[in-house]
């Protein structure tokens, strides 16, 4: 089968050797450092039994982007005084299409967090099965206590450089923390004053009167939940009666919970960065929607609706919660060791990462080995990009399908995502490990076309 012998410790050694450059090359981007070592930990047995890979180079590509583009975000405050943020795009890997990847709008935004999310994207856009290279992008730039005008001027100024390098056929935006259909609206009306003519195909997540699509607000959210079902029905389980307990009360949260209540499970508790909310009853999503998508209010402010529930300072106690099915869908390195701990010491049947990273790896390796099914951040999260790209589609085709059309195309997308992360994890000797499973095939797809495509 492979041309030359190598032995194990060789690969391993080789595998090693990469990492290293990449701790030298990007020093102190801890985050980047992460998610690049968490894939590495899965790449033993694939460099081994395809040496093509490792003639080719295909890990090194793999984790140089093949551009980092940093940018001054000069905007006017609402006191007429200059302000000056750093706008970021990592266009990360357009083997298998346009780069595609959301903005991030937080300021703990900085080249490390925007590659580590572009790197992890680059194999999620794979698993969708779509046509999508992977990008992200985003800025230091904190929307919290901004008005309307000072969002709309930020946003104008950031897509009035940003523009210079995106495109429907070349790059393609999306949402991320910070950035929903507002940001949109504003960054595209700029970037079509700038350009002169519609391309509504140059962001996704648009408003659904001007290109956006059904079910793109939904998606990730519910994605999740159906990977969820994938899981619990390996083990002949279902969701419905089954206590939750969902991190972050953003938009991957809200329809994460959405889903589990439409399937008969209880949310227990969700959060923001400041603190949690605990409702035996079970989290009243009506509530959470008005604070977070009208008011703008902090997760505290259930309590004054809801006096059964509790508020409690400290987004990451939230996991102290006793619930069978958690879903970390706020931010990276929410979850780490000791609450992984406490869940499963708490009866923990199932992890899926709504958010990007949100398990620490130690984290990760506790819940895997304490048999918990847990559905890694690449497959369990990527309903959002992929209903993104069904927007490129019916946005180039110029129609819209309706609601049920495009949720049953993420179902479809999130069963065969589960389904081929499976099978891979299994090929390789990690078997009912979706993490090295989601990583692997991710990565043959990207890899066997880098082939075909040559050096480049
Ligand atoms: P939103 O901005 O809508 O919501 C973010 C939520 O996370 C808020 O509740 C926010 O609380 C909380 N949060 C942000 N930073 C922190 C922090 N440092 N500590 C604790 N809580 C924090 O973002 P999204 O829902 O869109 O994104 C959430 C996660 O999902 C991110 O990891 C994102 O990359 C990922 N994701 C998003 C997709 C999408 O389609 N939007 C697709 C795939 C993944 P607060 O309001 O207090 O800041
Ligand atoms: O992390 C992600 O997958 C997103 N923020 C969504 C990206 C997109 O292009 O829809």
């Amino acid at each position: 089968m492979s041309q030359a012998v190598v032995t194990e410790s060789e690969v391993r050694e080789y595998i090693e050797s990469v990492y290293e450059t990449v701790i030298k090359r990007n020093p102190e981007e801890s985050e980047f450092h992460q998610a690049v070592r968490e894939f590495l930990e899965s790449m033993e047995p694939v460099i081994a039994r395809h040496p093509e890979y490792r003639k080719h180079s295909i890990l090194e590509r793999l984790v140089e982007p093949e551009r980092l583009i940093t940018f001054r975000v000069p905007w006017v405050d609402d006191k007429g005084q200059v302000q000056v943020n750093r706008g970021f795009r990592v266009q990360f890997n357009s083997t298998l299409g346009p780069y595609k990847g959301g903005l991030r709008f937080h300021p703990t935004v900085a080249a490390g967090t925007i590659k580590f999310l572009g790197f992890e994207q680059t194999f999620k856009n794979a698993l969708t099965g779509q046509p999508i290279g992977g990008g992200k992008g985003g800025s230091d730039f904190d929307p919290k206590g901004k008005s309307d005008l000072e969002i709309m001027r930020f946003s104008q100024s950031f897509m009035t450089e940003l523009y210079k390098y995106i495109g429907p056929d070349a790059d393609v935006p999306a949402g991320d923390i910070g950035v929903g259909a507002r940001e949109i609206g504003y960054m595209f009306g700029q970037y079509k004053r700038i350009r002169g003519g519609n391309e509504p195909g140059v962001l996704t997540g648009k408003g659904v009167g001007y290109g956006g699509s059904l079910g793109r607000t939904e998606a990730t959210g519910y994605g999740c939940i159906y990977f969820v079902e994938e899981m619990l029905a390996s083990r002949g389980l279902e969701i419905s009666g089954r206590r939750v307990v969902v991190s972050g009360s953003g938009n991957v949260s809200i329809f994460a919970i959405e889903k589990v209540q439409q399937l008969g499970g209880i949310v227990v508790a969700c959060s923001d960065s400041a603190g949690y909310v605990y409702d035996e009853d079970g989290i009243n999503l009506d509530t959470v929607k008005r604070i977070k998508l009208e008011e703008g209010g902090r997760i505290s402010d259930y309590v004054n609706h809801h006096p059964g529930a509790v508020y409690r300072t400290g987004s990451t106690n939230i996991w102290s919660v006793p619930c069978e099915i958690a879903l970390p869908c706020a931010t990276q390195n929410e979850l780490d060791e000791a609450s992984a701990q406490l869940l499963v010491n708490n009866g923990l049947l199932a992890v899926a990462e709504g958010a990007n990273m949100p398990c620490t790896l130690d984290a990760v390796h506790l819940l895997l080995n304490a048999g918990v099914l847990f559905g890694p951040a690449k497959a369990a999260n990527a309903g959002g990009v992929a209903v993104s790209a069904l927007e490129m589609s019916q946005n180039s085709m110029r129609l819209s399908w309706t609601f049920e059309e495009v949720d049953s195309k993420l179902k479809g997308i999130m069963q065969q995502i589960y389904r081929s992360s499976l099978e891979a994890a299994e090929d390789y000797g990690f078997p009912g490990n979706l993490v090295a499973g989601a990583n692997i095939a991710g990565f043959k797809k990207v890899a066997n076309a880098m082939i075909a495509q040559g050096v480049v």
